[in-house]
């Protein structure tokens, strides 16, 4: 047994000991308050944080490997081959470090050295959060040729850290089984852990990660490893869309205020993608180190473009949203000690990082243009296309406005309202189709449920410019049924709606309809999705009578389920049963409608949030952007995309 000078002889709390528990305390007590949520984002945030430590000693440059598996009974084990949690006594704290780790709240400051530590957001909360929230949980420290083991419940420890005997390398394994008391969901997404554990690869290059799902027979596994780094970033956002040329502008400098990383390239499309990372977490508010990039891009193409003598006398010069069409753009930026601003916790805002930026993107910016003149002449033709376009479209769009069309006042004539006008109390279902338009109309409860029911398929947005999107009919009464305006005039305190609930049918083409939808949302008023207003109505697949009674099922396992029980466990013979397959929305009556899809008290809605805009980016792009193919892959199996966007 390791020695363990904190402990009383009688076995009685030592002062520290009670400071512990004061803490665990207070996480199991308020969980919330460190983690976010208790739901599935939540559950998934406990792995983020132990494998954030693990990217910090890589990003000291002490490990090369991390291997991230989810084991059969959904608990997870995080390895890594860094120089291994302390095991020697804190002078002062009197306990081994890694004890320390797991049980003191924001532990790390007292012995950790790294350089570069998160704070703020949901991660940077401590390991010691993750121990507190698991029913177990067990670490294993390879240092200096010993193997250290520990093992606690609920956070508190049932041994002191124990020598195993003798080791060969170094590192630390944490495995830890989420408490079922705290969360509501304990299962965790394979995709949704992939997803951010690939992130975490293209933001430090080099750095192996893999990652395993035990729960199959066949075991899945991911290995993320990325020489390229955010280079590589950008080639898997750009994805399908064609490149203006072909060469990605990378650089890394370091300054005094920060380190800065950067890679874009552009295309012909006419979204932009930038993604923005302070210390590996995603900044989706920007901050100033987005300020300095803005403001460099468009200076130095004008600057550019004005040397090389490539603007036309009818031109004005480039804005800032001309340079940054058709851009996929990753700039990850590294920060002692960052403040993180605004509503989510995730804007930058360190002043001095500005300049930083600024200055370090204007200078190797300069200097890339001028090592290549092919791509620079096909940037400045691509953003003049884009200044064209657009002085195109603020005519179109005084247009609109002159004819009201935009500005609220005048609702679309297709549109139900419902009688209330708080929008804390009101809710939109946006739905597939006149006919079932009709039955929700009749269905619903007038004074809070609003109908809009749009045509089939409405405009991909993806492949459109704004002056197209506003003419479309179908957006132009979604835009101005939820009151908000879009893009950047969009205001979320003008929503007239705090829930907008998107019904379609549950088959190839609904999905389809849906991603036209999600994908509008996305790229038009993003915000709506980022404060938790859109929603995914979820009707039943089967209505299944026995003489008067009636019940529906939501999937087919419900449907095995339900037939079973009906049948009292014979499930094979249905004779009796009257068992419905509804291919449409338009096939249930009005009252089938309230109570399955829209009656609050016995529906289910899936919320769409966004975990990773960078990973909804690329995913959108391949569903939306030019080439069918991939399209029609993607909608084949569209489950996925929905339960990435849903955690
Ligand atoms: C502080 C100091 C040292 C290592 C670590 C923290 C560390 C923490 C974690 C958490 C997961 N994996 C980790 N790997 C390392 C090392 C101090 C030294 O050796 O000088």
């Amino acid at each position: 047994m390791a020695e363990t000078p904190n402990d009383s002889p009688n076995g009685d709390y030592g002062a520290g000991q009670i400071q512990v528990l004061k803490g665990l305390e207070a996480v199991r007590k308020r969980p919330g308050m460190y983690i976010g949520s208790t739901s599935a984002r939540g559950l998934h945030h406990l792995v983020y944080e132990v494998v954030d430590n693990s990217v910090d000693e890589a990003m000291a440059g002490h490990c090369s490997t991390i291997d991230v598996t989810i084991h059969e009974d959904n608990s997870i084990t995080v390895v890594d081959d860094g120089r291994g949690i302390p095991v020697d006594v804190h002078p002062t704290e009197g306990l081994p470090g890694v004890e320390l780790a797991l049980t003191v709240l924001h532990a790390g400051g007292k012995f950790d050295k790294s350089n570069y530590k998160v704070s703020g957001g949901l991660h940077g909360v401590g390991v010691s959060v993750v121990n507190a929230l698991s029913t177990w949980l067990e670490v294993e420290v390879h240092r200096d040729g010993r193997r250290w083991h520990q093992r606690f419940q609920k956070g508190i420890k049932q041994k002191e850290l124990e020598d195993m005997g003798p080791a060969e390398g170094s590192g630390t394994r944490i495995s830890f089984l989420p408490d079922a008391e705290i969360f509501t969901e304990t299962i965790f997404s394979f995709d949704t852990l992939s997803a951010r554990l690939r992130e975490m690869a293209f933001l430090n290059r080099g750095l192996r990660i893999a990652i395993t799902d035990e729960r199959d027979e066949e075991p899945a596994e991911e290995v993320y490893q990325y020489e390229g780094g955010l280079a590589e970033y950008v080639g898997y956002l750009r994805g399908e869309r064609q490149a203006v040329h072909p060469e990605i502008f990378y650089f890394e400098a370091e300054r005094p205020e920060a380190e800065i990383e950067l890679a874009m390239q552009y295309d012909t499309g006419f979204s932009e993608n930038t993604h923005t990372f302070v210390n590996n977490i995603n900044t989706h508010e920007g901050g100033t180190h987005l300020t300095g990039l803005k403001a460099a891009l468009t200076r130095t193409i004008n600057d550019y473009g004005r040397k090389n003598n490539l603007f036309k006398k009818a031109d004005n010069g480039l804005s800032g949203d001309d340079v940054r069409e058709g851009l996929t753009c990753v700039l990850s930026v590294r920060v002692m000690e960052p403040q993180f601003e605004g509503q989510t916790k995730t804007k930058l805002g360190n002043s001095e990082v500005r300049g930083a930026v600024e200055g370090a993107v204007n200078e190797q910016l300069a200097i890339w243009l001028d090592e290549n003149p092919k791509a620079g002449k096909a940037i400045i033709e691509k953003s003049l296309q884009a200044a064209r376009a657009r002085q195109a479209a603020r005519k179109a769009r005084d247009l609109a406005r002159k004819k009201n069309a935009l500005e609220g006042g005048v609702l679309p004539g297709k549109l139900a309202d419902c009688s209330l006008s708080d929008p804390a109390l009101t809710e939109i279902y946006i739905v597939e189709g006149d006919s079932a338009g009709g039955s929700a109309k009749q269905g619903r409860d007038r004074s809070f449920q609003a109908i809009l029911p749009i045509k089939g398929k409405i405009l991909n947005v993806e492949r459109a410019r704004i002056d197209k999107i506003l003419s479309n009919i179908e957006i132009r009464a979604m835009i101005t049924a939820l009151g908000a305006g879009i893009r950047d005039d969009f205001d979320l305190t003008k929503t007239r709606y705090n829930k907008i609930i998107i019904m379609t049918d549950a088959d190839v083409d609904g999905a389809h309809i849906r991603t036209l939808l999600l994908t509008f949302f996305f790229r038009q008023m993003r915000e709506l999705i980022e404060a938790g207003y859109i929603y995914i109505a979820q009707p039943p697949l089967y209505r299944i009578g026995k003489g008067k009674q009636e019940t529906y099922a939501y999937s087919e396992d419900q449907r095995t389920e339900i037939v079973k029980r009906l049948t009292n466990g014979k499930g094979e013979d249905t004779r009796g049963l009257n068992i419905q397959r509804y291919k449409g929305l338009g096939e249930m009556n009005p009252d089938q409608l309230w109570n399955t899809t829209m009656d609050p008290d016995s529906r289910t809605l899936l919320q769409v949030t966004l975990d990773s805009a960078a990973e909804a980016d690329a995913i959108f792009n391949r569903l939306m952007g030019d080439e069918v193919e991939p399209r029609r892959r993607f909608i084949e199996k569209n489950a996925r995309y929905v339960r990435n966007l849903d955690i």
